[in-house]
């Protein structure tokens, strides 16, 4: 269980500020007359005691209040340019922003959790408690802000008056911060006290990058405090690490989902997007993956996009499952995208119109934007973000430096990409979810497509997640299990979560129950009789796999039994492909969906251990394993190791 409000309130601890009059004193005294009438408007108690005692404990020269109104988004792109956070390049509305070169992805090792004595988390997070966080706060925050303007906004993770979006404040010194805010979420400024009493709580984010020199940067933390629902970050850039309305915030949502609204509401690291189906049907999909395995790319493939990274989930009252993205805009990874695998996205980030933060990409000597895989010719020299760059340069290990990070990043609002359902993604009603999907980053296992049998069998999709480590996460190594791919983002134990998995998909009130359904584009040639990591598929069938599952989520096509799923019978794919210009040789399909018994009973033995180390996991999830094992073994024991399709539908007609 979790507790909130429980121990002591750091924020408010530091800055001393305990009263509404309090409050209203030190606004007078610390801001002009624009920001005391700015304030003025806002009325909710609680969130103005949390910007009184974030300006006492930062002590900052000045007060910005951001209204969202065009004046302001302008101030503070201006403002990031005087600071030197951003630079200018020559496309019109472009800017390039560098993290330090050990803060090229979320630093998970300096990610806590701030939990009371006795608070469980989960056994993948790392925690501090609450006063020992409360010294670290003090030491590092109390005047950071010296010299600097704090920035305060009012942003909602969701379309105004939906059921599962929760307003948010942020409270940082960084331009950089506030300018990728005003991109990626909706300012409710003149909304946020209708918007807070109708959620009946909000998120409150407080950042500094202090004096951002690598010497200081050891001392970065990102804080969470769970019962506070407040983030502290400090001395540090990265945006997964400092714009915390994302994932600092996913992570409360995920607690209020887990411990609050169970059965209710979900909080998942998920893409939204449309796809559509014969006679011009509209099919909405939420998929999960773990960060850079292919959820922009996914998203983007739809008729109609959403979202790419995140989904505030509920039941509604016609027993639908509803979605709406937190965000309105991407934060993405840009290596390996081009005009093949991603055309929307690059003819959004190629030609004039958007406005676009690049981040850890190589900047040109005439200001473009390179990076790894963009499918132009490499440059040979630039400014990365490790300074002057040139072909052959050598880390301090002797390590060949990439043009541009693996984990480089751009910006830019949805309004820029062509299939953006602008509508749609503003309706508080949210979209009605048809397809679930779970996928990692799996080279040997799993084949592209399969369908869960039923709900349980679906949420072990979820949980069983394996994926090899990517750039996102500073130092993260190996393939682990990725639970739901949010497990970076659960701070509770794996078992709440799971249970409230359970409990959602099983609920009486959700008639209309999703299809779900396991995705793998990583299978390598290597893996199934050939050679080498080379892919077997490519990023432009992903719109076969989930044209797939638009057609078997309206029973227009039918499927094969097996062991773990349903999965797709080859002359219904063949179409599909020739849909995209495709040839679809039945021996690429043989190798994707043959059965590779012994590597998959390896993977649920590994699952199955992960979670017996787990407390108070719902025996459902073993039962699961055991009836899939059990099927597995069976198979194996009639056809052998490797199983072909064949083999599959004479074993389940059976
Ligand atoms: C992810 O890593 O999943 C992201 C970017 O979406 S970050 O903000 O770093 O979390
Ligand atoms: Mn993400």
């Amino acid at each position: 269980m979790l507790e909130l409000k429980k121990g002591i309130d750091i924020l408010a601890e530091i800055g001393g500020i305990k009263t509404a009059d309090a409050a209203h004193k030190l606004f007078a005294a610390r801001c002009d007359a624009e920001t005391l009438a700015r304030l003025s408007k806002i009325t909710n108690q609680e969130a103005l005691l949390k910007i009184a005692n974030s300006i006492s404990m930062m002590n900052p020269d000045a007060v910005f209040v951001n209204t969202g109104s065009e004046a302001d988004l302008q101030w503070v792109r201006e403002y990031s340019l005087a600071k030197g956070e951003e630079k200018s390049l020559p496309m019109p509305g472009h800017t390039v922003h560098f993290d330090l070169p050990a803060e090229q992805g979320r630093v998970v090792d300096k990610t806590l959790y701030i939990v009371n004595p006795g608070e469980e988390v989960s056994v993948l997070a790392r925690s501090i408690l609450r006063d020992e966080a409360f010294e670290y706060v003090k030491k590092f925050m109390v005047d950071i802000a010296k010299g600097k303007t704090l920035m305060i906004g009012f942003f909602n993770r969701g379309p105004v008056g939906a059921q599962a979006a929760i307003p948010a404040v942020e409270i940082t010194t960084s331009s950089y911060v506030m300018h990728s805010a005003n991109i990626l979420y909706r300012n409710v400024y003149a909304q946020f006290d209708q918007e807070a009493a109708r959620a009946g709580t909000f998120f409150t984010n407080v950042h500094s990058e202090g004096t951002n020199r690598p010497e200081d940067f050891p001392n970065m933390r990102v804080f969470m405090d769970r019962s506070w629902l407040t983030t502290f970050s400090m001395l540090c850039t990265y945006a997964g690490n400092t714009l915390l309305l994302k994932k600092g915030n996913h992570r409360f949502a995920v607690d209020l989902s887990t411990y609050y609204r169970r059965e209710s509401e979900l909080s998942e690291h998920m893409f939204i997007t449309g796809m559509t189906g014969p006679g011009g049907r509209k099919t909405y999909f939420a998929g999960a993956a773990p960060s850079g395995c292919g959820k922009t790319t996914t998203a983007m493939v739809g008729s109609d996009f959403i979202g790419d990274d995140l989904a505030q989930i509920w039941i509604a009252a016609d027993g639908t499952m509803r979605a709406v993205n937190p965000e309105i805009g991407i934060f993405g990874i840009v290596q390996d995208m081009n005009r093949e695998s991603d055309p929307y996205l690059m003819k959004a980030l190629r030609e004039p119109g958007a406005e676009v933060i690049w981040s850890n990409v190589l900047i040109t000597e005439d200001g473009t934007p390179r990076w790894v895989g963009d499918g132009d010719p490499p440059p040979t020299r630039g400014i990365n973000y490790t300074g002057e760059w040139w072909e052959g340069k050598l880390d301090e290990n002797g390590k060949p430096i990439p043009m541009s990070n693996p984990n480089a990043r751009c910006t830019l609002s949805n309004m820029h990409i062509e299939n953006y359902n602008a509508t749609v993604a503003q309706d508080p009603a949210g979209v009605p979810i048809s397809v679930v999907t779970y996928s990692g980053r799996d080279s040997d296992t799993m084949p592209p497509v399969w369908v869960a049998k039923n709900p349980d069998h679906g949420v072990v999709i979820g949980a069983s997640i394996f994926s090899a480590a990517t750039a996102t996460e500073v130092g993260a190594k190996g393939v682990r299990p990725q639970p739901w791919a949010n497990e970076p983002f659960i701070p509770g134990p794996l078992a709440d979560y799971m249970e409230a998995q359970f409990v959602f998909f099983n609920s009486p009130k959700l008639t209309h129950k999703p299809v779900i359904a396991g995705l793998n584009y990583f299978l390598t040639h290597g893996a199934r009789g050939g050679e080498g990591n080379k892919l077997l598929g490519e990023k432009r069938d992903v719109k076969v796999w989930l044209g797939w599952l638009e057609l078997y989520a309206h029973g227009d096509v039918s499927a094969i039994e097996t062991p773990i799923g349903y999965i797709p019978r080859y002359e219904d794919l063949r179409k599909l492909f020739a849909g995209i210009n495709k040839e679809y040789p039945k021996s690429l399909y043989d190798k994707q969906f043959s059965f590779y018994v012994d590597n998959i009973l390896a993977r649920i033995a590994r699952l199955e251990e992960v979670y017996r180390n787990e407390k108070n996991v719902l025996p459902r999830l073993f039962e699961v394993y055991a009836e899939q094992r059990q099927g597995l073994e069976a198979l194996k024991a009639k056809y052998g190791s490797i199983v072909s399709v064949e083999q599959l539908i004479e074993a389940a007609s059976n």
